[in-house]
């Protein structure tokens, strides 16, 4: 199986919405092997651009158009998701067939609500009436407004599509939106801690890891989820920055020695590359992925990392879901040394130290010639 690396260009649309952009030059990845559940070595890569595109202003070239029907869309009734694949202008249609093969499908899709909750990444399938259209039905539980991605790769150039938002009815909330920084959370009897620096800064290379065990906390081994040991997705909670961080991405990276130090070439992009280490699932070892992100924006972001626990009964293209919040800040807060510390610690002491002398210690004049009488006697 090939690996992939980003070499990933700015897209050329003109709304600026999922700016998602990045960079070129991946890393050296001579020489580098890795052992996957089923025992195959991995080796060698390839390197694909990825293309960010928004549906509602591409005007030529490759698009995926999204049509979704029966309208309106409703809670609890399957939606049949139409994705077609066309070349514009003209809306020629591009047989589905001609598409890659990427990462073990052949059109992968990601939705999301508004609160940044009811997460999914499904995998539609060639359409039996039209070879230009990849389809699936997806039964919404909760209502509220969705925005869609979809990613497909042909001629080694991998392109995600923004699709317009869809509108889902029902009862019940539309929006449930709880922000929480915690980095400890339970996914169906999982406990997935998320590592990374007490504070992550925007343009500033983020290192973050995912540890599993189970609830009693016991060790966790994964097996292959579609081709690698996880998948992260990240989206900003106004939708603006997405990544679908498929196994290539994630094993740009990957070399069991430690990660190269970061090119400035590599930002301007959320995540230029993943990388992993102590990938031995084939003889049980615990799985450490690191993934090597980038964040453009300050903000709100949910992460969404995807695993598969070893033996699991989870039909084959399933996964366990766990979901994060990172927020990502300006600046890194102002570091103060120790010595500093204990400076300020010094500085303030004595001041209230002079303060309480001053109010509390004072010598009255009766008393000095108290004093001074009791000496002259
Ligand atoms: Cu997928």
């Amino acid at each position: 199986m090939p690996m992939t690396s980003g070499m990933v260009m700015p897209q050329a649309t003109s709304t600026g919405v999922q700016q998602q952009p990045q960079a070129s030059a991946s890393p050296t990845m001579q020489g580098m092997q890795m052992q996957m559940g089923s025992g195959q070595s991995m080796s060698g890569m390839m390197t694909h651009t990825i293309v960010y595109h928004d549906e509602a202003s591409s005007k030529e070239g490759l698009v995926v158009n999204m049509n979704a029907k029966p309208v309106p869309y409703k809670v609890g009734s399957p939606v049949a998701f139409n994705f077609f694949v066309n070349q514009k202008p003209g809306n020629i249609p591009v047989p589905v067939t001609d598409l890659q093969v990427n990462h073990q499908k052949l059109m992968h899709v990601i939705g999301i609500r508004s609160d940044m909750n009811e997460f999914f990444h499904v995998h539609p399938t060639i359409s039996p009436d039209d070879t230009a259209v990849m389809t699936i039905d997806h039964t919404f539980a909760k209502p509220g407004r969705y925005k869609i991605w979809s990613d497909i790769m042909k001629d080694n150039i991998g392109h995600v599509f923004s699709h317009p938002e869809i509108s889902v009815q029902g009862d019940g909330p539309t929006e449930n939106k709880q922000v929480s920084l915690d980095r400890v959370v339970l996914a169906d009897g999982y406990q997935v801690t998320l590592k990374a620096d007490a504070t992550i800064v925007k343009n500033k290379l983020a290192i973050i890891s995912f540890d599993l065990h189970t609830a009693a906390g016991g060790l966790v081994e994964i097996e292959s989820y579609l081709g690698v040991p996880m998948h992260l997705t990240i989206i900003k909670d106004d939708w603006k920055q997405f990544i679908h961080a498929h196994p290539g991405m994630m094993m740009q990276m990957l070399t069991p020695t430690p990660a190269p130090a970061p090119r400035t070439s590599w930002f301007n992009s959320l995540i230029q590359a993943a990388y992993a280490h102590d990938v031995t699932m084939a003889n049980g070892s615990i799985p450490i992925l690191d993934f090597y992100l980038n964040f453009p924006e300050t903000g709100l972001y949910r992460a969404f990392v995807q695993f598969r626990p070893k033996g699991s009964t989870l039909p084959p293209d399933e996964a366990i879901t766990a979901a994060f919040w990172i927020e990502v800040k300006d600046k890194a807060p102002f570091p103060i040394p120790q010595w500093g510390f204990l400076l300020m610690v010094s500085i303030v002491s004595m001041l209230i130290l002079s303060w309480a002398v001053k109010k509390y210690l004072k010598v009255k004049p009766e008393d000095v010639s108290f004093v001074r009488e009791r000496s002259e006697r």
